[in-house]
C-alpha cells in the first residue's frame, strides 16, 4: 500500500519533502524541516531567490544566512526552480501567496498554477499539504477535484491535508518550530501521514477532523483580530467626540485579568494576513447566502481610518488657522508595524495618497521602509533624519511607532503632531493630539455651558 510506503519513509526520515514558495512562510519552514532531519527540496518560480540561496544567502529577516549556507553546502537543501523536481517528491508543502483580487475577492491564482504543475509531476503515492491561507474548501475543490479528475483516489494514490502557516515575521518569541501546528486530512490516512510529516518539523502538531476546519481555525483567528480593531477604532472616533482619553480606557480595561484582551486604535490595517483573511470568509459564505455583517463592517471601519486621519489632521491644522492644501506634513512612519520595512496593504500609503490629492506638501520619514511606489507608480523616498528641517513643517502625524524615534526630541520640536498610535504617551505637551482622545487640543478648554 502507498501510504505505509510513504509511512516508512517518514519515519526514517528517507522521504523526499518539498516545499513550493519559499517566502516568509515556505523558507522558514524549509529550515525546520532539514532540522528536522530530512533532505529539502525548495521550489520558487523567482530565480533569484534561489540564487541567493545557492550563494548561502537568506532574504527573509528570520531565517540566518548560515542556516541556509549550511543546510545548502550539507546538500540537505536543494532551492531549484524547476517543477519537474516534483516527480521525485514524497512529500510536498504548498506555502504561495493568496491575495485578493483589485475586486477584494480571493485570488487563487497561485494555488491553481501550482496545482497544474503537481498534475504533471506528481508521483503516486505522494502527500500534498496545503499551507497558504484560504477559505474553507479550497483544499478539496482546487487540488482533490483537479487530481481525482486524473483518475487518481485521495487517501490512496494521493494524500491530501491542509495546515494553516502562523508564521509572525519579526516576532521574537514564537517561530515555525514552537508554533502549534493545525493540520486536516481529507482521509484519516492523510491526516496520520501529515500528522508524521509535521511532528518531526514543528514542536506540537494539532490534528482535527478535516481540511475545513483547518481552513476556517485560519481565518477564524485572523478575523477575530480584525473585527476586535475595529471596535476599538471605532471606539477611539467614539472618544474623539465625547473627548474621553481611549488610551486610557484601553489601559484601564486591561487590569481586568480575565474575559479581556486589549487591542489598540490605529491609522488603518495593513499586513499580508489581517486586512485580507476576512475577505477569503466573507466571499466564500456568500456562496451560502450568507452575508457576514461583522466582516464587511470591520473591514469598512477599518478602511477608513485613513481617511479619518486626514480629516483629524485638518481639524488639528484649523486650530493653528492653516488648512490642509499647502500645509507641509511630514508623516513619521511608513510600514505597517513598527520596527520592520513591511509595507504590504500599509495604511500610510493610503494617508500619504490622501494627503496628497488634499493639496497637501507631504514627505514622510521611515529608517526602514525607505522607499516605495506612489499610486502613479513613481519613487518616494523617506527623507533624512534632521530636527532643523523638521521644525519647519507644518504638522506631523505618527502613523508606525518605530521603537527608533526620539519621541521626546520630536515633541521639542514644537511642531503640531496628530498621533494615531499614543507613541507619545508618556509626553505631555498641548501640540500632541492624540487619535480617540478629543476633537479639541488639550489646550482649547471649551467652556462648560458656553
Ligand atoms: N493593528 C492595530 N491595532 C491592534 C493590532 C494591530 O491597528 O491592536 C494593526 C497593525 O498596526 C497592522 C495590522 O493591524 O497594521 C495587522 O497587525 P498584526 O499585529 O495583526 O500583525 P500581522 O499582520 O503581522 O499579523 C500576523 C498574523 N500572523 C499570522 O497570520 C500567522 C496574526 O495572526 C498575528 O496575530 C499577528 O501577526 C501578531 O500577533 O503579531
Amino acid at each position: 500500500m502507498m501510504d505505509n510506503l510513504l509511512r516508512e519513509k517518514l519515519m526514517n526520515k528517507t522521504a523526499k519533502v518539498g516545499v513550493i514558495g519559499l517566502g516568509y512562510v515556505g523558507l522558514p519552514l524549509s529550515m525546520e524541516m532539514v532540522k528536522g532531519g530530512f533532505t529539502v527540496y525548495g521550489i520558487d518560480l523567482d530565480a533569484s531567490k534561489i540564487e541567493a540561496l545557492h550563494g548561502g544567502q537568506s532574504y527573509i529577516q528570520d531565517v540566518p544566512a548560515t542556516l541556509v549556507a549550511d543546510a545548502v553546502n550539507s546538500g540537505k537543501f536543494v532551492p531549484t526552480n524547476c517543477y519537474e523536481m516534483i516527480q521525485e517528491l514524497d512529500t510536498i508543502s504548498i506555502c504561495v501567496p493568496t491575495p485578493l483580487s483589485e475586486h477584494q475577492d480571493p485570488d487563487t491564482s497561485y494555488i491553481k498554477n501550482v496545482v497544474k504543475e503537481i498534475k504533471t509531476y506528481l508521483q503516486k503515492g505522494a502527500l500534498i499539504v496545503l499551507e497558504s491561507t484560504t477559505y474553507p474548501g479550497t483544499t478539496e475543490e482546487l487540488i482533490q477535484v483537479e487530481l481525482e479528475a486524473m483518475g487518481l483516489t485521495v487517501g490512496r494514490d494521493f494524500f491530501l491535508c491542509f495546515s494553516p502557516e502562523r508564521v509572525d515575521p519579526g516576532n521574537a518569541n514564537y517561530n515555525t518550530y514552537n508554533t502549534p501546528k493545525v493540520i486536516g486530512g481529507t482521509t484519516e490516512t492523510c491526516k496520520e501521514l501529515g500528522v508524521l510529516l509535521y511532528q518531526h518539523v514543528v514542536q506540537t502538531v494539532v490534528p482535527v477532523s478535516s481540511p475545513k476546519v483547518a481552513e476556517m481555525s485560519k481565518l477564524l483567528e485572523n478575523t477575530f483580530r480584525s473585527i476586535n480593531i475595529a471596535f476599538v477604532n471605532e471606539l477611539a472616533m467614539m472618544c474623539d467626540k465625547m473627548a474621553i482619553d481611549v488610551w486610557e480606557v484601553i489601559r484601564a480595561a486591561s487590569t481586568k485579568p480575565f474575559g479581556f484582551m486589549p487591542f489598540y486604535p490605529g491609522p488603518g490595517i495593513g499586513g499580508h494576513c489581517i486586512p485580507l483573511d476576512p475577505m477569503y470568509l466573507s466571499w466564500k459564505a456568500k456562496e451560502f447566502r450568507f452575508y457576514s455583517k461583522f466582516i464587511e463592517l470591520a473591514q469598512s471601519i477599518n478602511d477608513n481610518m485613513p481617511e479619518y486621519v486626514l480629516n483629524k489632521t485638518a481639524q488639528v491644522l484649523n486650530v493653528y488657522a492653516k488648512s490642509i492644501r499647502n500645509s507641509r506634513v511630514l508623516m513619521l512612519g511608513m510600514s505597517y508595524k513598527p520596527d520592520i520595512d513591511d509595507l504590504r496593504e500599509s495604511p500610510g500609503l493610503s494617508i500619504y495618497e490622501l494627503f496628497k490629492q488634499s493639496g497637501a506638501r507631504v514627505d514622510y520619514y521611515d529608517p526602514y521602509a525607505t522607499s516605495f511606489r506612489d499610486e502613479h507608480g513613481l519613487t518616494v523616498h523617506t527623507v533624512e533624519y534632521d530636527p532643523e528641517v523638521f521644525a519647519q513643517y507644518d504638522c506631523m502625524v505618527l502613523i508606525t511607532n518605530h521603537r527608533s524615534f526620539s519621541y521626546h526630541e520630536l515633541a521639542e520640536m514644537g511642531v503640531p503632531i496628530i498621533d494615531t498610535r499614543n507613541a507619545f504617551a508618556t509626553i505631555q505637551s498641548d501640540h500632541i493630539h492624540k487619535l480617540g482622545t478629543g476633537m479639541q487640543p488639550p489646550h482649547v478648554k471649551v467652556a462648560v455651558g458656553a
